[in-house]
This record gives C-alpha cells, sequence and structure tokens, in this order.
C-alpha cells in the first residue's frame, strides 16, 4: 500500500497527470496520477490515504518552488495531476450527501488562483450533508456579496494561500458584517491562524476540511 502511495505522491511531484501525458518526459510511458489512483480506489486504499500521499507530492513541489528547483509550469502540472486524483475521491467525500443542512458558499479571495485546498473543503463539506457553492478563485468582494443575496442564511468559508492575499479577506468579511450582520463567516489556507482570524472578524478558523465541517455544524446546525 505505501508503494502505491508513494507513486502517486511522485506522479504529482512531478506532474505526471496520466499515461497519456508527453509530461514529463522521463515518465514517457509510466501510469500516471489518474492510473495510480484509480487502481488504488480499486485496491480498497483508503482514500484518506490516497490524499495523504497527495498532499505529500504537493509538498515536496512546494519546496523544490522555495528551493527555485522548480518553477510555475512545474506547479502547474502539479496541480493537474493532483486534479486527476481528486476525480477518483470526490465519491468518496460526496457519499454522505444526503441531508440538505444548509448552503456554504465558498471561494478562493480576491488575488488568489490556489484552487485546490478551496476545492477540497467544498467537497467534503457537501458529502456532510450541505449544499455548496463554489465561486471559484479570485473571488471579489461584490461576487461574495452576490452569493449572499442569491442564498439567504448561507454560511462564508473563504480561502487564501498567500500571505499577500490572505489580507483581502478582512476587507471582505467588513464589507459582508457591514450588509449582513448574522451571516458567519469561516476562514482557512495554509497561512492562517486563528490569531488572524479573531483579528479580522472571521466567525471560524479551520485548518482543514474535517474543522471546516466541525465549524459548521456548531455554527449554524
Ligand atoms: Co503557489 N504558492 N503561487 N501556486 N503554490 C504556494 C502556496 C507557496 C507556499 C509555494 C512556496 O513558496 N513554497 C507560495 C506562498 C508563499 C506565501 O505566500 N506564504 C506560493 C506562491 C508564492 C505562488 C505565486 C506568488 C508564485 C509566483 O507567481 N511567483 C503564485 C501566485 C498566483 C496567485 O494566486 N495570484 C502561485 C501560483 C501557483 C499556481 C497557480 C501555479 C499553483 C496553483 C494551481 C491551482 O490551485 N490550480 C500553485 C501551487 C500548486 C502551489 C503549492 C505548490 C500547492 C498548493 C496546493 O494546492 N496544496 C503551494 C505550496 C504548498 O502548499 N506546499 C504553493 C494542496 C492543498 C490540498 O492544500 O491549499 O493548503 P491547501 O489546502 C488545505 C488547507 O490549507 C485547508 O484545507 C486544505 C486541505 O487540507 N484549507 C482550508 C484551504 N482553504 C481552506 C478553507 C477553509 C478551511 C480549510 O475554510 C473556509
Amino acid at each position: 500500500m505505501e508503494e502505491l502511495v508513494e507513486k502517486i505522491a511522485l506522479c504529482i511531484e512531478r506532474g505526471k497527470v496520466n499515461r497519456m501525458a508527453p509530461y514529463p518526459p522521463d515518465m514517457n510511458g509510466q501510469d500516471g496520477a489518474d492510473e495510480i489512483a484509480r487502481a488504488a480506489v480499486k485496491a480498497g486504499v483508503s482514500p484518506d490515504i490516497i490524499l495523504k500521499g497527495s498532499m505529500a507530492g504537493m509538498q515536496r513541489i512546494g519546496e523544490k518552488f522555495s528551493r527555485n528547483e522548480a518553477f510555475i509550469p512545474e506547479l502547474l502540472m502539479s496541480a493537474k495531476a493532483m486534479n486527476a486524483v481528486m476525480e477518483h475521491l470526490k465519491p468518496f467525500f460526496q457519499a454522505g450527501k444526503v441531508k440538505h443542512k444548509g448552503t456554504f458558499i465558498i471561494g478562493t479571495v480576491a488575488g488568489d488562483l490556489h484552487d485546490i485546498g478551496k476545492k477540497l473543503v467544498g467537497m467534503v463539506v457537501e458529502g456532510n450533508g450541505w449544499d455548496v457553492v463554489d465561486l471559484g478563485v479570485d473571488v471579489s468582494t461584490e461576487k461574495f456579496m452576490q452569493a449572499i443575496k442569491e442564498h439567504p442564511g448561507c454560511t462564508v468559508g473563504m480561502s487564501a494561500l498567500l500571505t499577500t492575499t490572505m489580507v483581502n479577506m478582512d476587507k471582505s468579511i467588513k464589507a459582508i458584517k457591514d450588509i449582513y450582520p448574522d451571516i458567519k463567516v469561516l476562514v482557512g489556507g495554509a497561512p492562517l491562524t486563528r490569531e488572524y482570524a479573531d483579528k479580522i472578524n472571521a466567525d471560524g478558523y479551520a485548518r482543514d476540511p474535517q474543522g471546516a465541517v466541525r465549524l459548521l455544524e456548531r455554527a449554524v446546525v
């Protein structure tokens, strides 16, 4: 099992999406993240373990990027490989999707293009019985406000992966609370801390998707 997980981590680190993908050239003709994740699911490997391998691959490419050993195109290929794995995990995370506990609007804040963590949070929240509206990336305050107007009583989730964009949460929360003081806003993403969440008057901070579900259950159900 460990071997399978390591293979997934390697495909994500190297940005090997599937067998047909010509990139990276030295992995030509080998199975990619798509085939290996499919095989892992078929072999009964737990989705959490597959995810752990995927995150390890992302962590490695992120570290290479920090050391100037990888650049944006490589990060994009890793993201593509990660998305291929997530397609296989979706059915598991969404398996519990029965109750309509409420609506959760989620988006990555203005200026930020990181999609994967936010998508993962949306999938897990959806699997726990919430209707999820994913506004995508680079979501402006106006777009959050419009979605709140369209989904009265919703809860809002904001994700940020950059220290330079997490400050935009502050602006969006202020604007939302001004007009919709009862709307709850949860925040998360790698650079965030509980202290920062408190400072910007977020109603909750979650480190991971399960934390977001716990907050939602507490705040709303
Ligand atoms: Co960028 N990037 N990136 N990147 N990128 C990071 C985040 C970075 C840490 C890399 C590094 O330097 N080691 C660094 C940020 C440094 C900082 O600000 N402290 C960085 C940088 C600098 C940049 C650019 C500025 C690079 C440049 O242009 N010079 C640029 C910015 C573009 C922009 O957004 N405007 C940039 C671009 C990109 C790509 C577009 C190429 C690509 C994203 C593609 C995509 O998403 N479709 C990318 C990638 C892939 C990464 C890394 C390698 C991986 C991110 C990821 O998907 N992680 C990342 C390094 C790393 O994370 N190790 C890096 C996997 C994902 C599952 O985890 O998103 O953390 P994560 O989500 C977690 C939790 O954070 C949490 O739950 C998730 C699951 O556990 N969570 C929430 C997230 N949102 C939540 C919301 C919640 C609750 C929990 O409630 C609402």
